[in-house]
């Protein structure tokens, strides 16, 4: 591996780790625990892990085994700043507990435990990714652990290799899966235990315990650098509106941090846009308007913040959806017949309801496209495809150009569209996030040399110094729901979407009339590894303000 200055400076980089991780640790149990919904069914999908007590971390004495144990890891999804590190804690928390203890990397996300393809990871190994984005150590994948087939598997794969644990680190539908699993080990009595790590730059992995998915802050970071530069470019040329469509599939968690960070002219938040129930020309009305409102003050320019799953969360849009995943689910076979996108789009509209036919048949042939595309192996929409902020663009230039002939606007519009994903996910991981996932690492090591099994990874109080952060476990079925999925009920855990009566939304709200009008544009530049704690360790806005 070539590496980059950057990434030499980087490996010596010492992660900071929680008090009470740093020497022997003991375990506080604390009282039993209860689904966030739904406990009946849920208890009775898991009779073996439900109700567990959520555990605390603390200075003193370990009731972890000293005999030698091997562990499985799997990154499992789409990839997020910090995953090396997350892998580096497990592995430095495994070998400081015993140096025969070993760690193997299943390769290419969850297929790899089906496949049998792994590596034993080694100092020599972990020690060129510390504190480096990207998931290429091992690889990831989006393989969906769900059939029993896959678990009988994967066990016969783990007790060929002698492993005892793994660790799933990976986003809600995976740990949903990681606690199915854990489920049917322990009722199995197979002696594999299964421990998750939350990941996602989406940040939808959160509740009450977790307090954010590890990858959210460097991406956002990310972006918001990038919007900055944006935005001093618009102010400098004063002639453009860019429309930057933000990643973060369904809830829109980044794109509500970079507004804070950044505090662009318009930002939309898809949950509002659904609690309002607003149509897709309302939505376009609203940015016309503050166009034409900034171009009354002679200012042709501005930013728009467009969450990628937008199209989810109008109302009609979200039942369009609803009804097409059930029809691709249930037809899979003649929909994948067609030949062209027409056909296929004729014959969905013969199946859907008599409203929801209609509302496809009104959709512009890229988005109808778009929304037919295959799902992704969780059953979702992949709405990083759909090109949101081109048909944004669209839509306000036509609206702006009848408010003009009305006499109801005076300026010029040109547009730029931008699409901010991929180019965060695998940063190098802010200090923050090295910091948050060796110890969410670390901590997984401890719950495994526990004999835990059925838990998720927790390190909180994040916007203290880390010495102050509490590490311990939380069990997944506290997290858990049943939702309509394929169109079938399943357990899952609860996404968590952006709450319009938290402190960060009500944050936007606060100021977000004024920043559309008026230029307070904030350039946030890069991120710093080196420097001052109030420069290099900050943590995001959104848990700022969420901890007020
Ligand atoms: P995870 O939920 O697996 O972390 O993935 C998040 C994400 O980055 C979304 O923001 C985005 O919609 C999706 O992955 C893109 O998926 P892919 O990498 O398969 O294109």
């Amino acid at each position: 591996m070539i590496k980059s200055p950057l990434q030499i400076a980087r490996e010596s980089y010492s992660p900071k780790l929680p008090a009470a991780l740093k020497g022997s640790v003991k375990i506080v149990e604390g009282k039993k625990t209860e689904s966030v919904a739904d406990q009946a069914d849920i208890e009775k999908l898991f009779p073996n892990t439900y109700g567990m007590p959520v555990l605390t971390f603390e200075e003193g004495e370990s009731g972890a085994t000293d005999k030698a144990i091997s562990v499985g890891l799997i990154l499992s999804g789409g990839q997020a700043p910090g995953g090396h590190n997350v892998i580096s804690g497990i592995y430095d928390g495994l070998k400081k507990l015993n140096p025969a203890n070993k760690v193997y990397g299943f390769l290419g996300g969850p297929g790899g435990l089906v496949d049998n393809n792994y590596q034993e990871l080694t100092d020599d190994i972990i020690d060129h990714y510390r504190n480096t984005g990207g998931f290429d150590i091992i690889g990831s994948g989006r393989t969906k652990l769900e059939e029993v087939e896959q678990f009988d598997k994967g066990l016969e794969n783990c007790k060929a290799l002698g492993i005892n644990a793994l660790v799933i680190i990976g986003g809600d539908d995976s740990n949903t899966n990681a606690c199915v699993l854990a489920e049917y080990y322990k009722q199995k009595d197979a002696g594999v235990q299964v421990i998750g790590c939350p990941k996602t730059i989406d940040g939808d992995l959160k509740n009450e315990m977790i307090e954010t998915s590890f990858g959210f802050d460097t991406a956002c970071k990310v972006y918001s650098e990038l919007i900055g530069n944006i935005q001093r470019d618009a102010n400098s040329a004063k002639k453009y509106w860019h429309f930057i469509k933000l990643m973060g599939r369904s809830a829109s968690h980044i794109a509500l941090e970079c507004a804070l960070q950044t505090q662009p002219n318009i930002t939309i938040i898809s949950e509002e846009v659904e609690a309002k129930s607003m149509t897709l020309d309302e939505v376009v009305s609203d940015i016309a308007n503050k166009v034409a409102a900034r171009a009354a003050n002679g200012e042709n320019f501005g930013t728009v913040l467009i969450p990628e799953g937008l199209v989810e969360f109008i109302p009609a849009m979200k039942k369009l959806i609803a009804e097409l995943n059930d029809l691709l689910a249930h037809n899979e076979e003649e929909v994948n017949a067609f030949e062209t996108n027409k056909e296929k789009r004729e014959y969905l509209v013969e199946k859907l309801s008599a409203e929801m036919a209609e509302v496809f048949k009104s959709l512009p042939n890229a988005i109808a496209n778009q929304l037919m595309l295959d799902r992704d192996p969780h059953g979702n929409v992949q709405v990083s495809m759909i090109e949101t902020e081109k048909l944004l663009i669209d839509m306000v230039k036509a609206k702006l150009k009848k408010m003009k002939k009305a006499g109801e606007y005076v300026g010029k519009f040109a547009a730029q569209g931008h699409f901010f994903g991929y180019e965060g996910r695998c940063a190098a991981p802010s200090n923050f996030d090295a910091d948050y996932c060796y110890s969410l690492g670390y901590t997984a090591s401890v719950l495994i040399a526990e004999g835990k099994t059925g838990y998720m990874s927790s390190v909180r109080n994040l916007t203290a110094p880390a010495e102050k952060w509490i590490a311990g476990g939380v069990p997944v079925t506290m997290m858990m729901n049943m939702e309509r999925r394929h169109g079938e009920m399943k357990p899952v855990i609860q996404k968590a979407l952006v709450k319009l009566d938290g402190a960060p939304f009500k944050a936007l709200c606060a100021k977000r009339d004024d920043w559309a009008l008026n230029t307070k544009y904030v350039y946030p530049g890069p991120i710093q590894y080196f420097g001052p704690t109030e420069v290099c360790d900050l943590p995001t806005k959104t848990l700022v303000e969420e901890s007020k």
